[in-house]
Parts: structure tokens; sequence; C-alpha cells
């Protein structure tokens, strides 16, 4: 959700850290927003905010969404965040400075003495976690080479693709085949996302701003929407899988879609959106219900030591919750956002075995 400058400090999770580096320019912000049911895990974000107060934001929004993602998925584990404020678009990062960032972020990771362990995420890969992972132990998804579990990108686009699935289920569409699908973003997950929908026999829609993205996908027979129209553009399914903050309320109202199933996280906007896409009939997937692929395959390795086999029927069982969630708005006349903080809620006051 949206929050305004206030809330960025008014928020009232466990412990926020920063530092400034005048060398680089960059400021550093960790937010724990939860340590309730376990040591707090999630992804390093870089970016270029427009000011402090919107990094302070965003990782306390990006915070609050791991706890509930934790916890919905039955991970024994709490929720944070890393947001790396650059001066300048990563782009525009040199190699040296990067290395520095990535140092010190590490080094203010390992002052917290293990109660946040960071992984990847926007604009953060593996070989920047086998960097974080010179300085501190507390850190997710470095390379396999490196002994850790590698990019958690192809196991998001997995569990978001069963998160579709299901929707599709439970909205009568049937199966994928046949559907419009528009993918806005064709980075790590949104790529893979769609070339398993494209294997299923979906039309799809895709936008990006980078051309070599957009282009690599119309040599499967995507095809391109002008970024200004994504959200105007009739279609099934509609995919966020860039940026957060997608859908505001008047983006609700205008959507011509029966359904948003994203891997971006807090793809909402603000409170209202959800409740407007409930009265639209617009089923709505809760981004922390259907990207918690990543989660489950880093902690499912890192963690609790599972294989192949065990992390697939986990992220398989990221349709059933998702149903589960469609069944209690239902019952509950929520917005399947309010269901699915009631889901995670529950799941974290008593954990369930782990649904296979
Ligand atoms: P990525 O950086 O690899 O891909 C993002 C893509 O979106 C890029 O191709 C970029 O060019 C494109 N993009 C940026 N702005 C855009 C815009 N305005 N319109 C259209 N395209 C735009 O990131 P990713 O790892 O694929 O993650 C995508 C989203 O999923 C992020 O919000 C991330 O937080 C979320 N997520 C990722 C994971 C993971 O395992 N990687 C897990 C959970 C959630
Ligand atoms: C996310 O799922 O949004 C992440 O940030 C990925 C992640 C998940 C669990 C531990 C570290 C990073």
């Amino acid at each position: 959700m949206a929050m305004d400058p206030g809330d960025a400090f008014r928020w009232d999770g466990e412990l926020t850290l920063t530092r400034h580096d005048p060398e680089t320019g960059a400021t550093f912000v960790i937010r724990v927003d939860s340590i309730r049911h376990g040591r707090a895990a999630g992804g390093t974000r870089a970016a270029h905010y427009p000011s402090l107060t919107d990094a302070l934001a965003d990782a306390a929004r990006l915070a609050d969404a791991m706890t509930l993602k934790m916890a919905v998925s039955n991970l024994p584990m709490g929720g944070g965040k890393s947001v790396i404020a650059l001066p300048v678009p990563r782009k525009d990062i040199d190699t040296r400075a990067w290395d520095r960032i990535l140092r010190l972020h590490a080094e203010n990771i390992d002052r917290l003495n293990g109660i946040y362990w960071t992984g990847p995420d926007v604009n953060t890969n593996s070989a920047d976690m086998d960097i974080v992972g010179d300085t501190t132990g507390f850190v997710f998804g470095r390379s396999v080479g490196r002994g850790g579990a590698g990019s958690s990108a192809v196991n998001t686009a997995v569990g978001v693709f069963e998160a579709m699935k299901a929707t599709a289920r439970f909205g009568g569409m049937g199966g994928i085949e046949g559907l419009t699908v528009l993918i806005q973003g064709l980075g790590a997950v949104g790529g893979h996302l769609a070339t398993m929908a494209a294997e299923a026999g979906a039309r799809l829609l895709v936008a990006d701003v980078d051309s070599d993205r957009i282009a690599w996908a119309q040599r499967f027979g995507c095809n391109p929407v002008p970024i200004q129209q994504v959200t105007t553009t009739p279609c099934d399914i509609f995919a966020p899988c860039a940026m957060g903050a997608v859908v505001d309320r008047a983006v609700a109202r205008r959507l011509s879609a029966s359904a948003v199933v994203g891997a971006a996280n807090n793809i909402l906007a603000d409170a209202e959106a959800g409740s407007v896409l409930r009265d639209r009939e617009i089923l709505y997937a809760p981004d922390f219900v259907s990207n918690a692929g990543g989660a489950l395959h880093l902690v499912g390795r890192e963690v609790l030591g599972w294989d192949d086999e065990t992390v697939a029927s986990y992220t398989e069982a990221i349709g059933q919750t998702l149903t589960l969630v469609y069944q209690i708005s239902a019952a509950d006349g929520v917005p399947t956002d309010v269901a699915a903080r009631t889901l995670a809620r529950k799941r974290a006051d008593a954990p369930e075995p782990l649904a296979r």
C-alpha cells in the first residue's frame, strides 16, 4: 500500500538501520518488520529514490510483505528488507563503486548478528550475494558454486504460474490455454513466466521499458503493448512483473481484465484498490501469496534442506493457498488482500505443517 511520508517514520516494525556512504553517495536502509516467528529475511533492492523518505517507506512496505509471505507460506522466518538508495540509476554506478556499496551493505548486515538475512531482489543477483557473502554469512541466494541456492527467479515464476492456473480455475476461465495474458516486465521472473504461459497455449501481450526484452519475447510470438497502455489493454490476466504500486483505485476502476496475478511486490497502491477490484469481480491474487516461490526456493534449500522435488511440491501448493484465500474472500465478503492477511495471521499464530 502507498504510505504518506509520515508513515515512513511511524512504521511499527522491529528495527531500522540506516547508514550513508559519502564516497559513493549510497544510503543503506535495512528494515526488520518482524522476528516473532524466526530471524527476518528478505532481499536487497537497489534503486534511485526521489528522497530518503521514499526509500524508508519502500523498505517498510517490502519488509511487511516479507512477514506476510513467510507466514502465509508456513515458513519459519520473519520479514525484513534492504533498500540501497543510489544517487543515480543502477546502470550508472561503476563496478568499483558497486563493489564498495555491496561490501558496506554486508558490513551493516553483519552488525545485526543474524536477526536479518538478505538475498537478491530488484537490481541485485547471485553474483552480488557472493560479494556480500565475503563479509557476512547472513545471506541467501549466493551462486551454487559458492554454496548458495542460486537465483530465486525461476522458482518465483513457477509459483506465479501456479497462482495463474488456480486463479483461472477459480474464476471459471478454465485452463491457461487460449487466455490472453498481459505481462508487464520481462525480467528474470516475467521472462520465465512468459515462456511458461506461451508453452501452455496463452496468447501473450508484453510490455517492457527495455526494447531488447521485447525483441526477445517477439521471437516466440508475444505481441508488444505500449508501456502507457498496459492498464487499459483488454486481457484475461494482467501480470505485473516489474515494479510495485501498479494498481491504484483509478487503475482498478478502468482495468479491463478478469484477474491480476503477478510477481511484483506490493502491486496494490492503496487500500481502496483491493475493494474496487472485488466490487468489479476482478480476481486479485495477493502478491505475497503468488510470488512466494522465491522464498520457498531460498529458505527451503538453505535453511530447511529441501531437494528439488520438495521445493517443487511446496511451490505447487501456492495454488491451493490462493484458492483458500479466494474462498475466505467470498465467505467473509472481503477483498482478497484482506483475506490473505487473515490467512497469514492465522498461519503465523499456528503454523500448519507444510502441506504437500
Ligand atoms: P528484473 O529487474 O529482472 O525485471 C524487471 C523487468 O521489468 C525488467 O526487464 C525491466 O526492464 C522491466 N521494467 C521496469 N520498469 C518497467 C515499466 N515501467 N514497465 C514495464 N517494464 C518495466 O526483476 P525480477 O527479479 O524479474 O522481479 C520482478 C518483480 O518481482 C519485482 O517487483 C520483484 O520485487 C518481484 N519479486 C521477485 C522475486 C525474485 O525471485 N526475483 C521474488 C519475489 C518478488
Ligand atoms: C522476495 O521474495 O521478495 C525476496 O526478497 C526474496 C527473498 C526471499 C527470502 C529470503 C531472501 C530473499
